[in-house]
């Protein structure tokens, strides 16, 4: 390599490094060790491989890079600057501030080049194996293969999806989930590079992590590299190109780095997350190619750096601009409506599942999970995008789509995905598909939703469409016991902001769950019950959308509320119909989706639940959110301890879940 490139190479590298550290002196709070750390090979990667194009940020077929120790946002921030996105030196400067494009860690919608929030470890490592997952199904279903008509080198579909990721997301267990179905799944398209510095928050790695990493992704079936010095920019330049040709593995490269190379803490800790010393800045300054000035770029550097990326991913775009335009012209209509609603993430795909579905007899009575089973088989043959999986209980929730066949390293076009015992990957590769245009579901017992929530988190963070479908929603599975029997979860999920509970009582609620979904872009969760149920003589499809809903209006003249859901709102009309008798006039409200009903006008809110009057609530759940509608505690009916094991029946007895016992326990309140 010439002299002159190696020195700009330096000199861009030594700009970031610069911009990033001003970022974080300024703000008072960041990372500076992996700015210094990682900088050479977050350069390589948008120098010599990104295909991009920051005027048209969201090019279908760019590659993806995910940012998984995201603790490195400046060093992000930085490179996205010089690489010409739509960012200035002020948004530089209002690193970490309010409202700012540059928060405190990357977040999906703000700053242009960011591909996903990171922040939690594991999480982006994670949701890239779903990006990447979501690229081979695209490129399966969409690649022209017919002879002729396209060569090999045109192609709709055929990104890269890159990560870059810390020993942190490393130690984290979804990590390795991930990455075993990324294995499973021979992903080659997905390359991490792996900042390996052998040292965390707290101190040296030896502490806590002294594993042969290569060797477990060797085992997982990953293809492995090693560079062992992270400051040459050339051998991780060949690394990444050698990880680019192998196609039926995913790559990890290892590459062996300083923390805070260049400070006088390098090496240390202490590196990681505090602002450096003024002192400590201006030793630094001088040693790189660098103006002393804080903030200030050098043109020639942003210049190369620009030049470098355009004249390799302009040649890609235009090429791919007249592949996507010829395709257009030669495809069908519903080809060209596909490829469009993914070119503008547009998810609002109208479906009158209402109409569509079929009358329910009157006489309906089956699991709920089977209904919604039918219902999502529906879903699927209008929405070409619409796919998920289970962790290993589709036979129990009965979420598959029974027509389309599993996702596998042969058929990336299918529709169902095995993500095996691992509810944790699975929230953050459905996120994955989610972020690359797809309508995902995932599916597990509600008991387990804990083991996914905290990518559960980032589908409401970045409000990505994602479904979660938890059936076995209560106690009322009886012999499993307490430890399958949720009791907190339902309140765990409905305290999460901008994510829409359902709990649906009937056929009808669940058309009705279904019909709010998919016109929403917020994720949801359908919480379900395994047992029977018949149709309610009241249910309706529409009110879902507003929360509530009367199912029994009082007779004669209102003496109280029940607000019930799912599974016991069949329990609180009976017990309505038994207080009628001893003179109480209660009305039952079912109350499918808490979150939707809080959203509406207050006028409703007060039509349905008057002020003055007793408000009972019946969830067989805990009692955590529901205060909110009752005078005082003695009004739940609900469960605040685990559940037992035992029968359906004496499980329900158990805990008061009975006609009797819930109309003995009501009609007190009204003496
Ligand atoms: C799930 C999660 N747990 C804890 C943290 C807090 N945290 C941020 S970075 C970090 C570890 C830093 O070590 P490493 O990942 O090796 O990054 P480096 O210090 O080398 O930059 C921790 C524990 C976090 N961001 N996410
Ligand atoms: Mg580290």
């Amino acid at each position: 390599m010439a002299k002159k490139e190696k020195n700009i190479d330096k000199k861009i590298i030594d700009n970031i490094k610069a911009l990033a550290i001003d970022m974080i002196e300024i703000a008072g709070s960041g990372h500076p060790g992996i700015v210094l750390g990682a900088a050479p090979m977050l350069y390589t990667l948008y120098a010599r491989h990104m295909n991009i194009n920051s005027n048209d940020e969201k090019w279908m077929n760019r590659d993806r890079f995910v940012m998984s120790a995201g603790h490195g946002s400046a060093l992000l921030y930085a490179t996205l600057f010089a690489a010409g996105y739509n960012l200035t030196i002020d948004d530089l400067k209002n690193f970490r501030k309010l409202n700012s494009k540059t928060p405190g860690h990357p977040e999906y919608g703000v700053t242009p080049g960011v591909d996903m929030s990171t922040g939690p470890l594991g999480q982006g490592f994670a949701t890239a194996v779903g990006i990447a997952m979501a690229e081979r199904f695209l490129s399966t279903k969409y690649n022209e293969k017919r002879k002729g008509m396209f060569d090999q080198s045109k192609q709709l579909f055929d990104y890269n999806t890159y990560v870059l990721c810390s020993d942190g997301d490393l130690m984290e267990g979804i990590s390795y989930e991930a990455a075993s179905l990324a294995g499973n799944y021979k992903l080659g398209k997905l390359i991490v590079l792996y900042d390996s510095n052998n040292v965390s928050l707290d101190g040296n790695t030896n502490l806590s992590f002294n594993e042969n990493v290569l060797k477990r992704f060797e085992a997982l079936g990953w293809h492995t590299q090693y560079v062992k010095d992270g400051n040459n920019i050339d051998e991780i330049d060949k690394a990444i190109s050698r990880a680019k040709k192998v196609l039926d593995k995913p790559s990890i490269i290892e590459i062996k780095t300083v923390i805070g190379s260049g400070s006088v803490l390098a090496g240390t800790s202490t590196v990681h997350g505090k602002p450096l010393t003024k002192d400590d800045i201006n030793q630094l300054k001088e040693n790189l190619d660098v103006r002393s000035i804080p903030f200030s770029m050098s043109n020639e550097a942003s210049q190369e750096f620009r030049t470098m990326i355009a004249s390799r991913s302009g040649k890609k775009y235009s090429a791919w601009a007249n592949v996507f335009k010829e395709y257009m012209e030669k495809s069908s209509d519903t080809r060209k409506f596909e490829l469009i609603s993914l070119s503008k993430n547009n998810y609002d795909i109208n479906i009158d599942l209402p109409k569509l579905m079929w009358q329910f007899g009157d006489d309906l009575k089956e699991p709920l999970r089977d209904t919604n089973g039918k219902i999502m088989n529906v879903v699927a043959d209008k929405m070409f995008n619409f796919i998920g999986g289970n962790a290993d209980v589709a036979s129990s929730t009965k979420a598959y789509l029974s027509k389309y066949p599993a996702y596998t390293s042969s058929s990336y076009d299918g529709r169902n995905i095995f993500f095996g015992v691992r509810e944790h990957a699975m929230g953050a590769i459905l996120n994955g598909f989610a972020l690359s245009g797809f309508r995902v579901f995932g599916g597990t017992f509600l008991a387990f939703a804990d083991y996914l929530k905290p990518a559960i988190r980032m589908s409401a963070l970045m409000n990505l469409p994602v479904t979660y479908i938890f059936t076995h929603d209560a106690i009322n599975i009886g012999p499993d016991g307490p430890t399958h029997q949720p009791i907190e979860q339902l309140a765990m999920l409905r305290s999460t902001p901008n994510l829409d509970v359902y709990r649906p009582a009937d056929a009808r609620e669940i058309v009705g769950t279904w019909d709010a979904i998919l016109k929403s872009t917020k994720p949801s969760v359908i919480a379900l019950s395994r047992n029977e149920a018949h149709l309610l003589k009241e249910s309706s499809m529409s009110e879902v959308n507003k929360g509530a809903y009367i199912v029994r209006k009082e007779v004669l003249r209102l003496t109280g509320i029940i607000i019930a859901t799912g599974s016991e709102v069949q329990l609180a009309i009976s017990v309505a119909e038994e207080l009628y008798k001893n003179g109480v006039d209660l009305r039952v409200i079912s109350m499918p989706c808490v979150e939707k009903f809080l959203e509406q006008p207050a006028s409703y809110r007060e039509e349905l639940i008057p002020v003055g009057y007793k408000t009972i609530v019946i969830e067989a759940g805990s009692s955590a959110g529901w205060s909110r509608f009752v005078y005082n505690d003695n009004y739940l009916m609900t469960i605040n301890s685990f559940g037992s094991s035992g029968t359906k029946e004496e499980v329900l007895e158990h805990y008061g879940f009975t006609v009797e016992k819930l109309k003995n326990n009501i009609e007190k309140l009204f003496r």
